[in-house]
């Protein structure tokens, strides 16, 4: 089916989201058809000798049909593209996580063990990549159209966006975001690699430190660990075994902390106070930059028990 698209399918969703562009086409095409106008047109075609006496003026049963047989078949449309888009949000937990910044005009990303690249992306055959990304500056996006996804990314926030690549080879990357003069320039490359390979390219770039333990120097150097170590004279959350633990705050919510929670906590400490604490907190906005951010949180993910 791929191969009609002259593209190559090369991630576990593209299968998926093929299959669903196949069927709303033949589904929208026959509507569009509408087959019974064209019957109708040939047989009542000026001049033709069909019965044209005694029509109908009121027909419920055709009326409820062509009603309700379109409407029951875009719902299922609608539930099928749905359950779809909720599977690309269902990560992996093993999944290997990058982080990406993007700027005018150009993608940034970084791996778990400090080695940067920038518009190339390096990631392993079959192996879930889970990708945390945010933007310096304006509205971006990340399009790989052979795997079929694409994820708009903010400056302020962070959005994320999972894939398994099922081939090998090198793909196209795209800013599908009109952000700027140079645009059309911010392009890049994913490069899949066989995991043995992938393994040993990772290595070799290797950052000393990596990007957890700049995270963890970071940690100390803002004074995070000053009050969020457990023997700490201050008293604030424990952070060890965060990210992805329930969070219950101080006017009732609850949320499970993930990477834009700990952003958040970081920038804007009054958003979210954690029940039992108080908001004394500062804010590092302006202070710190979207890499050492990451970089604390990478160090809080090697935390997890
Ligand atoms: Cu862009």
């Amino acid at each position: 089916m791929s191969g009609a698209l002259m593209l190559p399918a090369a991630s576990s969703a593209a299968g998926r989201f093929d299959l669903l562009l196949l069927a709303l086409l033949v589904l929208c095409g026959l509507m569009a058809l509408a087959l019974l106008v064209l019957v109708f047109s040939i047989r009542y075609r000026a001049g033709s000798p069909a019965d044209r006496s005694g029509a109908n003026r009121q027909h419920r049963a055709l009326e409820y049909t062509w009603t309700l047989v379109p409407l029951a078949l875009f719902m299922c449309i609608y539930a099928w593209a749905a359950y779809d888009y909720a599977q690309l949000f269902r990560v992996a937990p093993e999944a290997m996580p990058v982080f990406v910044v993007a700027k005018q005009w150009m993608w940034k990303l970084e791996h778990q063990n400090g080695r940067r690249e920038i518009a190339q992306l390096h990631v392993p055959l079959g192996k879930p990549v889970r990708l945390v990304m945010t933007s310096q500056d304006v509205i971006h996006s990340f399009f790989v159209p052979a795997f079929r996804i694409k994820q708009d990314v903010l400056p302020g926030r962070y959005t994320m966006l999972s894939f398994t690549p099922t081939q090998a080879g090198r793909f196209h990357l795209f800013c599908a975001e009109y952000c700027g003069t140079e645009h059309s320039l911010m392009r890049g490359e994913i490069i899949v690699l066989p995991p043995a390979q992938f393994a040993e390219w990772l290595a070799q770039g290797a950052a000393t430190p990596g990007i957890a333990a700049r995270g963890f120097e970071l940690y100390r150097r803002y004074g995070c660990s000053g009050c969020h170590e457990p023997g700490s004279s201050v008293h604030a959350p424990d952070l060890h075994g965060l990210l992805g633990r329930t969070v219950h705050l101080q006017d009732g919510r609850t949320l499970i902390a993930d990477e834009n929670y700990v952003r958040d906590s970081i920038l804007l400490p009054d958003k979210d106070i954690v029940a039992g604490f108080k908001p004394i907190m500062p804010s590092f906005a302006g202070q710190i930059s979207e890499e050492d951010i990451m970089a604390i949180i990478a160090y809080l993910r090697e935390q997890q028990p």
